[in-house]
């Protein structure tokens, strides 16, 4: 079958998976939908989409199956019923959850006769079907190749491995460095702020700090994988004292002192325990470990 001739049935029609099936229609693939809350396949309808009227049906009509519910329970609750026969069917399954819930509905899925693969969209509704949206997925590489080209209509379809819960454990740590920088950037913002700079002013500035830090990450990884984190830049303890500098200030000036707080902890148990003098990735083992706190 070429490309756009493959039936494709996407299941959840909330504001992702609505962008979903639109880029389907776009690109000319016959498209079946599917929502609990009928109304909001109307629009789709318009476009060309053939509406089932239950999921069995839409199951029935897809080659490949693309599942975007709000999470994993919905998916269970979907389908985790006996009326429901998946024996046959191609699951892709882009409902963000944590990478234990992907492992077991891989498992599930197989279980019930399905080929399943588990995946992550690192986008945002209005950017699928463009080169801006990221889709991971993890999986049986076959089932990948078999839908591939299916699947990069949607964006850029990236696999990441067999195990099906990796493309969610790459969408946390994505998430995670999301958060964190956006963080790190509001308490800059926060701090600049009692000075009367604006937010607007120190944007640049801190695009330019982000940029510089991304540079250094293929090194720092090495130096994380070799287990040999030799000075080259500046031993811990040195950033340790800027920290406290970092510490004092925003307690000064009367702003949130938690991330600076818990950004100086790490690196003072890490010095604690004798690495004062190696380079700043060595506190992965901070990362890696547990603490009773
Ligand atoms: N929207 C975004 O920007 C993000 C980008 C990154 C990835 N996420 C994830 O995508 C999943 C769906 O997100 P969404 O934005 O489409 O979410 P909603 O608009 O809230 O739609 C949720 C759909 O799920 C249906 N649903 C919920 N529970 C059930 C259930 N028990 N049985 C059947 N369907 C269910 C819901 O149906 P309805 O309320 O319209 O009847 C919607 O179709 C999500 O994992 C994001 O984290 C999106």
């Amino acid at each position: 079958m070429s490309k756009n001739e493959t039936p494709v049935t996407v299941l959840g029609l909330g504001l992702m998976g609505r962008a979903l099936a639109s880029a389907f229609l776009a690109a000319g693939y016959p498209t079946t939908v599917w929502n609990r809350t009928p109304a909001k396949a109307e629009q789709l309808a318009g476009e060309g989409a053939t509406v089932a009227s239950s999921v069995g049906k839409a199951l029935a009509a897809g080659a490949v199956t693309i599942i975007c519910l709000t999470d994993y329970r919905a998916v269970r609750e979907l389908l985790d019923d006996p009326e429901v026969d998946l024996t046959d069917t191609t699951l892709v399954n882009l409902t963000s959850g944590n990478s234990t819930q992907a492992r077991d509905a891989a498992l599930w899925a197989e279980q019930r006769g399905a080929r399943y693969l588990d995946g992550a969209i690192m986008a945002i509704p209005s950017t699928i079907g463009t080169a801006e949206a990221t889709i991971l997925l993890s999986g049986p590489q076959p089932v990948f190749d078999a839908h591939r080209q299916v699947l990069e209509t949607l964006g850029v379809g990236t696999h990441l491995g067999t195990d099906p819960g990796l493309a969610s454990l790459y969408d946390v740590a994505g998430l995670t460095m999301m958060w964190s920088v956006l963080n790190a950037w509001l308490q800059g913002t926060a701090m600049l702020r009692t000075a009367g700079v604006d937010a607007t002013t120190f944007a640049p500035f801190a695009q330019q700090i982000a940029a510089g830090v991304a540079e250094w990450l293929p090194g720092y990884a090495e130096q994380i994988d070799q287990g040999d984190y030799s000075v080259t830049v500046a031993p811990l303890e040195t950033e340790a004292r800027a920290m406290e500098h970092m510490v004092e200030e925003s307690e000064l000036l009367g702003v949130n002192t938690e991330l600076p707080k818990l950004i100086k902890a790490m690196a003072d148990r890490a010095i604690a325990a004798g690495h004062g003098g190696e380079q700043y990735p060595v506190l992965i083992e901070e990362f890696t470990r547990i603490h009773a706190n």
